[in-house]
């Protein structure tokens, strides 16, 4: 892969975000801290660190999870894309209580709303990760793609039983299009989820429920295609995980976390080994 250069960021001041965990189901408090030129992002969490890096991610079933000698963070991946998003390329981001980030809405966007007016640029310029070849990775039913491309570009495509909206989206740049777009799941999944230990924080409040005769929320979808832009929201997030912003253009037929950290484990060989 090819390195372009950008300017590095950083924010101002540190920023508090406090609330439950999607699938712990606790209460958590996180704080981000500015960090300096080259220091990159890093977790802090009961006195390890955890840079950000594929080598950390420990499971990526239903999130993105990231750990070190049994300590884990999970479910990283919205406020990730938050990062990735706004270029933040140096910041701390310390766990204080609970081992998950916050869910608040399931989206993205207060994250986003309370860090954009808090980005510092820096003076050193940072490296961005350009994709200089086609790279295909194929798991069951769901295709990942990466191509070389100047900028960020992202195509999902799904294909969800009862629901009827448009099932493809393209990204190309636009943070509104996908910073509202909540995490989702179906009314059937809820009782296997739950079952499985997971979604023990799920809630109208920060979960588009999705059932037959269509959406259980007050007030229905943000976007006509919400979870699919929730899906693009998921693999910026997971292509962060590469801790540099990435240029590149991917479509993700039916693809997922593990599918994502697939391709993001592939991407990471190419750069290691440059
Ligand atoms: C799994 C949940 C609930 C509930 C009542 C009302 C509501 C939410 C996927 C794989 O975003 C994600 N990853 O980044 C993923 N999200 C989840 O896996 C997920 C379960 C819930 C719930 C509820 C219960 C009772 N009355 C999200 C990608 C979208
Ligand atoms: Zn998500």
């Amino acid at each position: 892969m090819m390195i372009t250069e950008i300017l590095q960021k950083t924010i101002t001041e540190p920023v508090e975000f406090e609330g439950i965990g999607i699938h712990s189901g606790e209460w958590n408090r996180i704080i981000l801290y500015p960090a300096h030129e080259n220091e990159g992002i890093s977790f802090y969490i009961k006195g390890y660190k955890i840079p950000l890096s594929p080598e950390y991610v420990v499971n990526t079933f239903h999130s993105t999870d990231l750990g070190i000698g049994g300590t884990v963070i999970r479910t990283v991946e919205h406020l990730l894309a938050v990062f990735h998003l706004l270029g933040i390329t140096n910041l701390v981001v310390e766990v204080l209580e609970g081992c998950e980030i916050p869910i608040i809405d399931g989206s993205g966007y207060y994250f986003y709303k309370k860090l954009k007016e808090k980005i510092l640029i820096q003076g050193e310029e940072a490296e961005a990760y350009t994709v200089e070849e086609e790279i295909t990775v194929r798991r069951d039913r769901s295709l990942v793609k990466a191509l070389p491309a100047q900028e960020l570009e992202v195509t999902y495509e799904g294909e969800f039983k009862y629901y009827n909206g448009k099932c493809r989206h393209t990204f190309r740049g636009n943070l509104k299009d996908i910073i509202l777009a909540r995490t989702f799941c179906f009314d059937h999944e809820i009782e296997m989820i739950k079952k499985k230990g997971l979604g023990k924080g799920g809630s109208l409040k920060n979960t588009l429920v999705l059932g037959k005769n269509g959406v259980y929320n007050q007030g229905g979808l943000r976007y006509r295609e919400e979870p699919i832009r929730h899906k693009i929201l998921d693999f910026i997030g997971d292509l962060y995980l590469l801790g540099k912003p990435v240029r590149g253009k991917f479509f993700s037929f039916k693809g997922g976390h593990s599918t994502n950290f697939e391709l993001v484990k592939i991407l990471h060989k190419k750069l290691v080994s440059v």
